[in-house]
């Protein structure tokens, strides 16, 4: 019989890096299960992380490079693959210039050390501005905040959820999503414990959520109107002589701008348009600057909509005017052993040097809103995008207006995709390169430990060899970029760069090293987040920006809209929003039996009054349909939810041609982002709004 051994990892699906115990024997898994010895999870594990053996021995997972050809998918070499790659992008660069190449970075590669230490290289290989990410369909927002606030984009203040007393979350169902731009593996147990403490939950969303229904408190707010319920706190802190600074005060610049600035937004004047009471609003403001340590977290549901960028900023402004911004309790900055925000100081950020070229929308951090990427495909003229590389990334479900992506893909001289499956975005491709993933590749959080609620290191080695005529992300990125330079390889591997930041890391003098973890397979703690903000500030001045002037003239924008006063679109009477499943992981994780047995669950949730209006029943199919497209799908009646806003989940719709993932397709649900629109942005960060979509409602 074979030997049996227990193998300790972090899990890569999502943000929480959960720490697994996996029991084999021989080749054969018996157990995924949370590890108790992990310091940062301590056993909490959740559905998906089973899920990670199905990926691995997934027979619908690519293994070996395919072709299109006229007789369909062809099986090459990686070696015809790289050498058709780098002539056919050099040949459309060399006659359209370097920006006629295209990239779009899905999700995964934030959960792939590999990826992320060797992108920049391939990048510059590459030598195109015509980047974009999911990040413009996410968090950009919270970027752009810390940009300008704090001096560089990565450093994004993270709710101390372990030592808070009172906890304002907007926009955000950690429950479900397990935390984000939050690290906390076990949020529900961090939740309780703040509440067990004497502590208090709040939480503001147009869906009474999982978390909503945990907290002490749940307030519906109509989509989109957010930066109106932050001013109004703000303006009541400045009213009620409430704001204290604390020990950030000489450091902040721009209060009296800032006081000026809200002055107009009472809570009475805003109260009807979210739809939350005036003294209600009040009363948050009395708890933010009452509480003896409190936190405003705004998330997912604040980011992306139509002033995203107001949000972010405005979530930092309360828990700065409270006294709660690098304070114990408050919004915390961790100090991750290998820091992505060191000597960042006077360096000017990339954001506003370009502009797209179709709808002139800003370039932040590197990259251009992937709202406008189907544009720049499809639209003739100098720089128009004809060769596209996708990594690791499914935008054709996953961006605002996906299906116009389809068109665009095909329109496309050439077409790259690095990626695990063929689906909805890889079958446009021309050659489809397959990555190894999850248990098959060694881990590190690059990203995530600097978004997380405790100091922490870990470092995992693959639990499986790949077979020898695999490659790993970073190697494929490798390949790409020796053969689009015809240079020689240094033999600088991921690891190597990952050790020596680690060796010259904040913890150098505590033995960190890659060996050092290695020799902690169940990772190291590094403490509970401190105040460092004042070392770890990157503006050239060493001061805090609370009030930047991108900021104050957006407000016009927030004026000039119509969420004081909605007009009520009797063509599309509802408004959008999405929502997250427990047991799947945005686009990809639907290819696994264990994750999608049982009822079909991307359904459309709505108020039964709603309902009834439309003489709907439960489990009914209706037709969605915006100005940009219609979906099909049932109904689940739901009292949950705020009137005349209707929620569906993000990351389905399978349901295109055939691909290849059998499982995913037997269950393929909608996608939601057949009926988005990609013109729908935040416009001053260029990010997407999702939230807030018009749409109809109606029986089929
Ligand atoms: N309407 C609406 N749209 C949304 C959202 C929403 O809330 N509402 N959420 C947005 C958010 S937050 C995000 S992050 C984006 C996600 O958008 P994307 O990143 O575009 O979507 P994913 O499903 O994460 O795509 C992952 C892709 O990588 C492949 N893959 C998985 N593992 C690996 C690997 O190890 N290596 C490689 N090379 N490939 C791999 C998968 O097969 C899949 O094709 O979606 C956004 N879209
Ligand atoms: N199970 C699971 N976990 C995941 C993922 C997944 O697909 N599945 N995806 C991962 C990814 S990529 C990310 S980025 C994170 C995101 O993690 P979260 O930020 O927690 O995102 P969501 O769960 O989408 O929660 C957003 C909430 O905003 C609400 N909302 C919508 N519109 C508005 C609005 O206008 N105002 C307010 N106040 N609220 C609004 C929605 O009802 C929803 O409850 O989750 C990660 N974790
Ligand atoms: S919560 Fe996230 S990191 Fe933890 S086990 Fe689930 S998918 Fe993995
Ligand atoms: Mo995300």
């Amino acid at each position: 019989m074979s030997e049996s051994k227990t193998h300790y990892r972090t899990c890569n699906i999502c943000e929480a890096m959960c720490g697994l115990e996996i029991k084999l024997q021989g080749e054969d898994i018996l157990s995924i299960k949370g590890d108790n010895d992990d310091p940062f999870s301590r056993g909490h594990i959740c559905p998906k992380a089973v899920a990670l053996q199905d990926f691995y021995n997934d027979k619908d997972r690519l293994k070996t490079p395919l072709k299109r050809t006229s007789d369909g998918w062809q099986d090459i070499s990686w070696q015809q693959a790289f050498e058709e790659i780098a002539t056919r992008v050099r040949g459309i660069q060399d006659t359209h210039g370097p920006n006629a190449a295209g990239v779009y970075l899905g999700n995964p590669n934030a959960h792939n050390f590999g990826n992320a230490i060797m992108l920049p290289r391939f990048f510059k290989a590459l030598g195109t501005n015509n980047r974009y990410s999911s990040a413009s369909a996410d968090q950009l927002p919270h970027h752009v905040a810390s940009n300008y606030m704090l001096g560089a984009g990565m450093l994004i203040p993270i709710p101390d959820i372990d030592h808070t007393d009172f906890m304002l979350i907007i926009g955000a169902n950690p429950l479900v999503s397990n935390g984000s731009l939050m690290t906390a593996p076990g949020v529900g147990k961090r939740l309780k414990a703040i509440q067990q403490r004497g502590g208090k939950v709040v939480v503001v969303d147009p869906r009474r959520t999982e978390t909503a229904k945990k907290a002490d408190q749940h307030l519906f707010i109509r989509p989109e109107t957010d930066a109106l319920l932050l001013l109004a706190i703000a303006h009541t802190l400045f009213d009620e002589g409430r704001v204290t600074l604390g020990h950030l005060a000489p450091l902040i610049e721009g209060l009296d701008q800032l006081e000026d600035a809200v002055k107009p937004y009472s809570p009475e004047r805003i109260a009807d348009a979210c739809g939350i009471g005036a003294d209600t609003i009040r009363g948050l403001a009395r708890q933010l600057a009452d509480a003896k340590s409190a936190v405003c977290y705004s998330r997912m549901g604040a980011s992306t909509q139509s002033f995203g960028g107001l949000c972010q900023w405005l979530n930092n402004v309360l828990n700065l005017l409270t006294g709660n911004f690098d304070r114990r309790g408050g919004a915390m900055f961790p100090q991750p052993a290998f820091d992505l925000v060191r000597d960042k100081k006077g360096k000017p950020s990339s954001y506003g040097r370009h502009e797209s070229r179709v709808r002139k929308l800003p370039f932040f951090n590197g990259e251009f809103p992937v709202a406008t990427l189907a544009d720049e495909i499809l639209t003739p003229g100098e720089g128009q995008i004809r060769a596209m590389f996708t990594i690791a990334g499914n935008p054709v479900l996953s961006s605002p207006g996906g299906a116009r992506l389809e068109e665009a893909f095909d329109a496309l001289e050439f077409m790259v995709s690095v990626d695990i499956y063929l689906n909805e975005t890889t079958r446009h491709a021309d050659i489809i390169l397959p990555a190894t993933t999850g248990l098959e590749v060694p881990h590190y959080d690059v990203f995530f430990n600097s978004f997380a609620v405790r100091n922490t290191a870990k470092f995992s080695d693959p639990l499986f060899e790949k077979s020898p005529d695999q490659m790993h992300d970073w190697e494929i990125l490798r390949e790409l970029t020796l053969h689009l330079t015809g240079r020689e390889d240094d033999g600088v591997t991921p690891e190597m760069m990952l050790d020596g930041g680690l060796r010259h890391g904040a913890y150098a003098d505590q033995g960190m090293s890659l060996a050092h973890l290695r020799e902690n397979p169940h990772g190291v703690d590094l403490g509970a987040l401190q105040p460092c903000l004042e070392q770890r500030l990157q503006t050239e001045d060493g001061l805090i920006h609370i009030a930047p002037e991108l900021y104050l003239d957006d407000l016009a924008r927030l004026d000039a809209s119509d969420v004081m006063s909605p007009s009520k679109d009797p063509h599309f009477p509802f408004s959008l929003i999405s929502r997250r499943l427990p047991r799947s992981h945005n686009t990809w994780t639907q290819n696994s039996h264990r994750l999608v047995k049982g009822k079909n669950p991307c359904t459309i949730l709505i108020h039964s009054a709603d309902a009834k209006q439309l003489g709907l029943e439960n489990g009914q199919t209706a037709r969605v349909a915006s100005p940009t497209g219609s979906i099909q799908l049932p109904v689940e009646i739901d009292d949950d939810m705020f009137e005349s806003v209707i929620s569906i989940p993000q990351g389905w719709g399978h349901n295109r041609q055939h691909t290849g993932m059998a499982i995913a397709e037997a269950q393929p649900g909608v996608s939601i982002n057949d009926v988005t629109d990609s013109q729908r942005i935040d416009q001053l960060t260029g990010n997407a709004a999702f939230n807030g979509t018009r749409v109809s409602v109606q029986a089929v």
